[in-house]
């Protein structure tokens, strides 16, 4: 038998105020913009820290929890990560990417230099583990470890927003150059880059709009 607590934590909120909570929870995340042009004033890294235990909270896969992220913020390793991402950037910009990938790209105005990699306090290279190895070295799987990582990557987001920082989703393709130059084990697949810290005072965005409710969602009944 499982063992079952009450669930104390819950909270309910009268409708007038579940409604204003919605609003300004939604008034909050769509202040949220992708940051490509990072300061590199230091950031508290217990901030980091209690950000990356809201990720840990995310729901998961049979609650194995099969993510892991790694941390950086030696100047030598940023160097490195910067310098592969680039090498494989270049790749992707000049040859791999077909053209109508460049063109979906051309609004955001990205290319193959990252120098916000360097400049940034902290990267979050963030990995998910199709399965881990018990202290005894057996095996054991990991269930829906992409989906599970995703959220809670959503969660770390959210978080890193909520205290005040901006991010960066960054998506060097192929990635496997995370395990290399930060040494993890070959069960951990890099799942993304996230770049966290204050964007730069210059700082600018791409004019970008989203889609409307009734484009993202439908209600049936
Ligand atoms: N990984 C590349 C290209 C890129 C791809 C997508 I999809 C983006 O939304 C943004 C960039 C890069 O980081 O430049």
């Amino acid at each position: 038998m499982p063992a079952l607590i009450p669930l104390s934590m819950y909270r309910e909120y009268p409708p007038d105020e579940m409604t204003a909570r919605a609003e300004t929870f939604y008034e909050e995340m769509r202040r949220r913009r992708t940051v490509r042009d990072f300061s590199p004033r230091p950031v508290p890294r217990a901030v980091i820290e209690t950000c990356l235990r809201s990720a840990g909270t995310a729901p998961n896969g049979a609650n194995l929890q099969p993510w892991q992220f790694v941390v950086v913020s030696h100047p030598g390793l940023k160097r490195q990560i910067r310098e592969a991402a680039e090498a494989e950037e270049r790749e992707f910009y000049e040859h791999r990417a077909p053209s109508e990938w460049l063109a979906a790209l051309e609004p955001l105005g990205t290319d193959w230099q990252k120098p916000f990699l360097e400049t940034a306090p902290y990267l979050i290279a963030i990995f998910f583990k199709n399965y881990d190895h018990l202290p005894d070295g057996r095996k054991v799987k990991n269930y829906y470890a992409m989906e599970s990582v995703g959220i809670a990557t959503g969660f770390l987001i959210a978080a890193l927003h909520h205290a005040g920082l901006a991010t960066l989703t960054h998506t060097p393709s192929p990635m496997a150059f995370l395990n290399e130059i930060l040494a993890r084990p070959k069960n951990e697949h890099p799942f993304l880059l996230l770049v966290v810290g204050y964007p730069a005072e210059e700082a600018q965005v791409p004019a970008l709009t989203k889609k409307s409710l009734e484009e993202i969602a439908v209600f049936l009944g």
